[in-house]
């Protein structure tokens, strides 16, 4: 078995929900990006735009302050690093600084020009599926087609992803995203995640961020109703990572990277113990 690759999360933000402005300077980012290299990120995701539900938007020269000094110094220490933007001027500026990935949840529906940034680049280019910026995406959640959330989501990625490839970037550079939280109730994250598999028949290798989101907080509330707080959620997000290792995902976006990766150790291992046969 092939497994994820596993890409952490490194926020650049003071309003992120999962890590509430841990990192939101470049050397506390810096130094959480190598931790998460030691604990064996494959990846690291450097984004300076909070997409939480209701946020709203910094300004281009703000997400580029934030993010390009955290790439420039990751890359040059050897991570791979991945840019979370949706806007061409910071692709492109991540791109230059060394990032090799760039991640955009808006599938390049948010600023279109960063397919061409991308497809001049040789980049990876991550298209996650999305329909509204942060500050109203809930009134983007309704999924009343036959076939429900998951046709939906394929139909509207299939979309992205022939975009992507009419600019020029390589079908083999291109990764596939279901958007977990963006635009969609607890209900479709679930639909989703039991059902990757028309997602993945696009062909495409698909990256899924589960970690710590609020649908995990609304699954572990406690006896009165109270979801559970983003720090509790990373052993159920570990949970959903080696189940989605299972199903053939290529990529993990976690927050918490040792427990996944310790996750896919025991899942390799079990594996390895298979294939050996009867001892
Ligand atoms: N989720 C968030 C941000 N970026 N990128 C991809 N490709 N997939 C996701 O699910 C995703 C993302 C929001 O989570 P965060 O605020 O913890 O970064």
């Amino acid at each position: 078995m092939t497994l994820p690759l596993v890409m952490g999360v490194v926020n650049v933000t003071p309003d992120s929900f999962s890590d509430g402005g841990r990192y939101a300077d470049a050397a506390s980012a810096i130094a959480h990006g190598q931790a998460l290299l030691a604990d064996g990120a494959d990846i690291l995701d450097v984004g300076g735009e909070s997409t939480r539900p209701g946020a709203t938007r910094p300004l281009v020269e703000e997400e580029l302050d934030r993010v390009v000094p955290v790439i420039s110094a990751l890359a040059a220490g050897g991570a791979t690093v991945s840019v979370d933007t949706m806007r061409h001027q910071v692709a492109a500026a991540a791109l230059e600084a060394g990032a090799r990935i760039v991640n955009d949840v808006s599938g390049g529906l948010a600023d279109p020009e960063i397919l061409r940034v991308v497809a001049g680049s040789g980049a990876t280019y991550v298209a996650m599926h999305w329909r509204a910026h942060a500050d109203h995406m809930t009134d983007f959640a309704t999924y009343d087609e036959p076939g429900g959330v998951v046709v939906a989501v394929r139909d509207e990625l299939s979309e992205r992803a022939e975009a992507a490839l009419a600019a020029g970037i390589d079908r083999e550079r291109l990764v596939l995203d279901p958007g977990l939280g963006f635009a969609k109730r607890g209900e479709h994250n679930w639909r989703l995640l039991a059902d990757l598999g028309p997602i993945r028949e696009l062909g495409f290798p698909l990256l899924v961020g589960a970690s710590r989101k609020s649908f995990l907080g609304t699954l572990l509330a406690d006896a009165d109703g109270r979801p559970r707080p983003v720090d509790g959620r990373d052993d159920a997000t570990t949970a959903l990572s080696v189940l989605l290792a299972q199903v053939g995902v290529w990529g993990l976006r976690v927050h918490d990277v040792r427990s996944t990766r310790d996750a896919l150790r025991v899942l390799d291992a079990l594996e390895a113990a298979r294939e050996g046969g009867p001892s």
